[in-house]
């Protein structure tokens, strides 16, 4: 699938600050104030893509491409008058891309960890992304917790208030969302981005 974005190396540290208040070496991007990192990772088939696919261009597909390694997505959002460019990695489930995957956690801001609220499996993998997460992603990163394909309310297999439980114990926040109907897309970026922005990192204080 993919939404435009296109494989690029892994990416800065840190929070980039931009602005008019910026460099004074011509240097400033001015479309934006804030560039923070997201990225995407859980089960092969949890509907990650189609996530990045909904927010970034409102779009939903019903066909299953699964993804090569890493894609992105842009989508600029503005949070108390300042304008944030998130970049959102889009990262294969399937096991046999790991290494080129786990590469990608070190400069994330901020990750989303899906399962399928269909699928028990795929929450119960939840442990093993954050055993990944500890090991190669930054100490300060942000976590949010998604159920996706909460349309598929008949075929529920995930209880949302078992997944809540779990994501409190590990103070984690949760929410369920729906690619395909639109359902909290734009909010768990959102959220995640201004929680980031909140806190902050070593190089926003
Ligand atoms: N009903 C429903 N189907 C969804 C939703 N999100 C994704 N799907 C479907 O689930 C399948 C997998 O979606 P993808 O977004 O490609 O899954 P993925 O997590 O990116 O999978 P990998 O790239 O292999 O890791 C596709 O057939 C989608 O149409 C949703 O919110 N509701
Ligand atoms: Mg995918």
């Amino acid at each position: 699938m993919g939404c435009g974005g296109s494989k690029e190396g892994t990416g800065v540290n840190g929070i980039q600050t931009t602005g008019s208040s910026g460099s004074s070496h011509g240097e400033s991007h001015p479309e934006y104030d804030m560039l923070l990192k997201i990225l995407v990772i859980g089960d092969s088939g949890v509907g990650k893509s189609c996530m990045l696919l909904r927010f970034a261009d409102n779009r939903f597909t019903d066909s299953y491409i699964s993804t090569i390694g890493v894609d992105f997505c842009i989508r600029t959002i503005e949070l108390d008058g300042k304008k944030i460019k998130l970049q959102i990695w889009d990262t294969a489930g399937q096991e046999r891309f790991k290494t080129i995957t786990t590469s990608y956690y070190r400069g994330a801001h901020g990750l989303i960890i899906v399962y399928d609220i269909t699928s028990l499996d795929s929450f119960n993998s939840i442990k093993r992304w954050l055993i990944d997460v500890d090991r190669f992603a930054s100490p300060s990163v942000l976590k949010l917790i998604v159920g996706n394909k909460c349309d598929l309310a008949s075929k529920r297999a995930v209880d949302q208030k078992v997944a809540k439980k779990f994501s409190d114990e590990l103070n984690i926040p949760f929410m369920e969302t729906s690619a395909k109907d639109s359902t909290a897309i734009d909010e768990a970026f959102i959220r995640l981005a201004a929680d980031i922005k909140k806190i902050g990192t070593p190089t926003t204080r």
